[in-house]
């Protein structure tokens, strides 16, 4: 069937259409349709009934291109079959985390989901002065669960294997390859740079053999090392908040790959809303500061913790590494990995960094700040802890050290 997109004006019958909505829409002649897509791949929409406005749901379409480039940047639709198997994967084990798909349709690579009402995007709110108390403890645990439960410490090897295969984002971690870990360090095109950078800041990524020596380490990482099935893209623009509660959104980016690869994302976009956030000042930029380091500390440590208690409980049905003669191996080894996860951790986060600074799709927290030598503030702020988490990844001794830098 050939492609096309659906218009918002075809929404409604094509809802009407679906018995699944006739449970959500008490009637389909006062529908709104609102094309909301600030993302940079799809189309979504807002569909909400005038006459009942809680009859509401989310439909979420993907194009043959990438919408943020255009259609001179093909793109096949099968990151929607990807979508809509990583909803319905996480949401088994955070249903609390994770929106409900409602229908499903491989056709036209479009999903309808769960509308998410009281809750907003958490990179907007942050940037608004508004803090949310519970999202790092969320947070925390949609990365413990949905690591854990994908990892070969609670999966049978087959049952893994499967589970990969069905998770192959050829087009997707090809995207992440280039823009996180190649353009940025390669003066590529597709690179922009605020005027007011100085040069010699941007050398110090683009010909510095140790850096790029690390990135490369990291990319070969991300390529190769199928340990856990990743959101893949999870930074605070894939979260929605509200006063009590959590939802991760839009893992069209999801694949087997190194844990510390989701950790260290949104790490990286706490570390990014702080250096903009210190620059840009304002009654509320204190308390943002402080909530984003106390987000930073409490992802990684409830993370830690959770993904180790999940580990040790299953351990004590099935060993890793066997029966644990001495009683002291298995937690050896996962201290060993949990050192190793946070390692990656910081230096995914340094890659992160770099890359919303010098490469394509930049984030708001700095892009946002208008006069450019103040942004080159934030920008040099980001590129110089980015730095030090790509070098010094191996040795740093817990997140507090990292913090101790910001704030120096
Ligand atoms: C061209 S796609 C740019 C970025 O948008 C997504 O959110 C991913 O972060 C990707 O790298
Ligand atoms: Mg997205």
């Amino acid at each position: 069937m050939e492609f096309s997109r659906l218009t918002e004006a075809a929404v409604p019958d094509y809802l009407q259409a679906l018995p699944a909505m006739h449970a959500r829409f008490s009637s389909f002649a006062a529908l709104d349709v609102v094309e909301v897509g600030d993302g940079n791949l799809n189309y979504v929409y807002l569909v909400t009934n005038r006459l009942v406005p809680t009859e509401t749901v989310v439909l979420k379409q993907a194009v043959p291109y990438l919408r943020v480039v255009g259609e001179s940047w093909p793109l096949t639709r099968h990151r929607m079959n990807i979508e809509i198997a990583a909803l319905r994967h996480f949401r088994s084990l955070c249903p609390e985390h994770v929106p409900e798909v409602l229908h499903a349709d491989a056709e036209r690579s479009l999903v309808i989901m769960q509308r998410l009402r009281e809750h907003r995007i958490l990179r907007g709110v942050l940037l608004e002065g508004q803090l949310f108390a519970h999202a790092a403890e969320h947070l925390a645990t949609f990365m413990a669960r949905s690591l854990f439960f994908s990892s070969d410490f609670y999966l049978s090897p087959q049952d893994k294997r499967q589970a990969q295969a069905r998770f192959i984002n050829v087009e997707l971690c090809k995207i992440t390859e280039d823009l996180i870990f190649t353009h940025p360090y390669d003066d590529s095109p597709t690179n922009s740079y605020n005027p007011a950078l100085p040069r010699m800041v941007i050398d110090r990524f683009q010909r510095n053999p140790r850096v790029r020596a690390a990135v490369g380490e990291l990319k070969f990482a991300f390529m190769t090392r199928a340990e856990a099935l990743l959101h893949g893209d999870l930074h605070v623009g894939s979260v929605m908040v509200s006063a009590h509660e959590t939802y991760v959104i839009d893992p069209e980016f999801a694949f087997y790959g190194p844990m510390g690869f989701d950790v260290g994302i949104l790490l990286a976009n706490f570390f990014l809303g702080w250096c903009g956030q210190s620059v840009r000042g304002g009654a509320t930029a204190p308390a943002t500061q402080r909530w984003l380091l106390d987000s930073a500390v409490q992802c990684w440590e409830g993370f830690a913790r959770q993904f180790t208690m999940l580990w040790e409980q299953h351990e004590a049905r099935d060993g890793f590494i066997g029966r644990d003669l001495d009683g002291h191996s298995r937690a050896a080894f996962r201290e060993a990995f949990m050192r190793r996860v946070f390692a990656d951790s910081l230096g995914f986060a340094g890659c992160e960094m770099v890359r919303r600074v010098l490469g394509l799709a930049k984030v708001a927290d700095i892009a946002g700040i208008a006069a450019p030598q103040a942004r080159a503030t934030a920008e040099m702020n980001a590129l110089h802890l980015a730095e030090r988490l790509l070098l010094e990844r191996g040795t740093i001794g817990s997140i507090h050290e990292v913090l101790t830098w910001l704030q120096a």
